[in-house]
């Protein structure tokens, strides 16, 4: 590994679009902090501690789990996103994205609209969690807030546009570099895909918490919630394939599988993303059945992409295990850089992504649906996919992008390997128990130690949700431990960044149609007109905006 010198690191450090990137993984870092302590207190009564609540910091069970929801889901990614890929991006071109002054003007107005939203967080006035349902009723200034972050992710998306224009200008005849393409793909799938959120914000929820309507229709809100809170899941993850496609296969000393391959995926990603959120409400009445049915289709769907990306990676992979002498059809697999603290996690993360996926598939089945619906098994779903696919392998890239932000190296490695099994069994021990209490019909969004339905079945279960939440807690604290030293104490100078994998099939084996956006974005607003429109325009001729507002806790 190649090592630059700490002034020459210290200078780098300087230039405007680390700062950039650093501010943004900052605010992320600190969002994360404070979901991880809310974790710990929510696994730790379901463990049969005492809740503590306090009539400042958390004020109920309730009060956490919707500062627990939006720190981790909407602001611990959102922030990580908006910094990690506009670096890959400029990276990938290579060229220095467009106006420094946009980039900054975006931060700001998220930044803006994340202390908005959190006034009233904190302050108990928004105890609406992270899926604010109608008639569950916020402060206005946590719609409005939240509004604003959603108005600063498409400013991303329009400075990266801007800057691949620049780009296409100079290079009419190039295949878009595969990290830069997959940027743009996924900021414009998640623009295209956070319009169903924008609405319910603006026509909805805004007027109605300022009081300029007097009740809202919460099958409505919910459906436009929905259209954006299943592609939300694609937000989070793309970013990481990201990571998986174009890093850790050189990481691992190998090369990239299939550069078209891993285009169309992010091509099908793009399709199939936003069309499919109706399965987040097959219990809803309301919507009629055959669109459910529909929707759960285009979810099978959604996991070819998903299957796409698995052999592609997983090739990859194998490329750099036999390149470190690996053997074997699957032996190759110990030879992977498991010492390296920017790679285990994400190793980690994968392995639990094949958990995730296929229970995934589960929630997606329209009748075993009703099985898990609204039960813990739902809780220890996500946390394999978005709070440890996802997750660690944020972890992972952190462990190379802050120190080189920094121009410091990674404060200790073996903390940090540590930290990444102790999150692997942590959740594993977790999202076990989880999903069994589920199966045991427990609800989750519950202070279960205060059901009066409480079963006994469910008791022996229960601690190892406190194990695994504490496991996982003092591997969080590790992490940003590690990432606090990092950037004061450290004085060895940083490694160089990861080079990207170079592909085994180049971009020019596949046909030039992989490398548009705009035809595909097409494609990607008629899906969503079929799947949507007949049952948003029957909901929206018939809603009536009567039912009052609840403060519940
Ligand atoms: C120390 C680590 C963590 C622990 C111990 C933990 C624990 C928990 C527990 C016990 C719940 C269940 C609340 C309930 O249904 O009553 C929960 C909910 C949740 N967690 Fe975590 N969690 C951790 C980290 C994360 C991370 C990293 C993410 C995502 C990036 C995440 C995302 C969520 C979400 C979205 C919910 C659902 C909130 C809701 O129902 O509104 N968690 N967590
Ligand atoms: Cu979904």
């Amino acid at each position: 590994m190649t090592t630059v010198t700490l002034s020459e690191a210290e200078a780098r450090a300087s230039d405007p679009e680390k700062r950039l990137t650093a501010a943004h993984l900052l605010v992320a870092h600190v969002a994360l902090l404070g979901g991880i302590v809310t974790g710990l207190l929510q696994g730790l009564e379901h463990a049969g501690v005492d809740f503590p609540a306090t009539p400042y910091f958390l004020q109920s069970y309730y009060h956490s789990v919707s500062v627990h929801g939006v720190l981790n889901v909407l602001v611990w990614t959102t922030f990580f996103i908006c910094g990690f890929l506009p670096f890959i991006a400029a990276r990938g071109y290579p060229l220095p994205l467009v106006s420094p002054g946009l980039g900054w003007l975006t931060f700001w107005v998220m930044l803006a609209g994340l202390i908005l939203a959190a006034i009233p967080l904190v302050g108990n006035a928004a105890t609406v969690m992270f899926t604010f349902y109608a008639p569950l009723k916020a402060n206005w200034a946590f719609y409005i807030g939240l509004t604003l972050v959603v108005v600063g992710t498409w400013l991303v998306t329009l400075r990266l546009a801007l800057t691949h224009q620049v780009w296409r200008r100079q290079h009419a005849d190039t295949r878009t570099p595969l990290p830069s393409f997959m940027a743009l793909v996924t900021m414009a799938m998640w623009t295209l895909a956070s319009i169903g959120l924008a609405a319910e914000m603006l026509f909805l929820l805004i007027p109605w918490s300022l009081g300029l309507v007097q009740g809202t229709d919460p099958l409505l809100a919910r459906t436009l919630f929905w259209l954006t809170g299943h592609p939300i899941v694609y937000f989070w993850l793309l970013p990481a394939y990201v990571s998986w496609y174009m890093l850790v296969p050189r990481q691992a000393g190998g090369k990239l599988f299939s550069d078209p391959m891993a285009r169309a995926a992010f091509l099908l990603f793009l399709l199939l993303s936003a069309p499919l959120g109706l399965h987040h409400q097959v219990t809803d009445p309301g919507i009629h059945e055959g669109w459910k049915l529909f929707q759960a289709f285009l979810t099978f769907a959604v996991f070819f992409p998903s299957l796409l990306t698995f052999f592609n990676v997983v090739a990859s992979l194998e490329s750099g295990g036999r390149a470190r002498g690996g053997t074997g059809w699957v032996a190759w697999f110990g030879r992977l850089p498991w010492a390296d603290p920017s790679v285990l996690p994400q190793i980690h993360g994968m392995l639990m992504f094949c958990a995730g996926g296929i229970g995934g598939l589960i929630n997606a089945s329209y009748n075993v649906n009703l099985v898990v619906h609204n039960t813990t098994y739902i809780v220890g779903h996500f946390h394999t996919t978005v709070g440890a696919a996802v997750t660690l392998t944020y972890m992972g890239i952190s462990y190379w992008l802050v120190p080189h932000l920094a121009g410091r190296a990674l404060w200790s490695r073996r903390m940090a390997l540590a930290q990444s099994w102790l999150w692997f069994v942590g959740m594993l021990v977790f999202s076990v128990a989880l999903h069994e209490l589920g199966l045991r019909g427990m609800p989750r969004r519950t202070m279960i130690s205060q059901a009066a339905y409480f079963q006994p079945e469910w008791k022996a279960l229960l601690p190892w949700v406190g194990v695994g939440g504490t496991l996982l807690f003092v591997s969080g604290v590790l992490y940003l431990l590690n990432l606090l030293l990092t950037v004061t104490l450290s004085r060895q100078p940083a490694p160089a960044v990861p080079d990207f994998a170079q592909p085994m099939s180049p971009a020019e084996e596949g046909p030039d149609i992989l490398d548009r956006l705009r035809p595909w974005m097409i494609v990607a607003v008629v899906m969503v007109v079929i799947a949507y429109g007949p049952t948003l325009a029957r909901l929206v001729a018939s809603a009536s905006l009567n039912a009052p507002g609840f403060r519940v806790w």
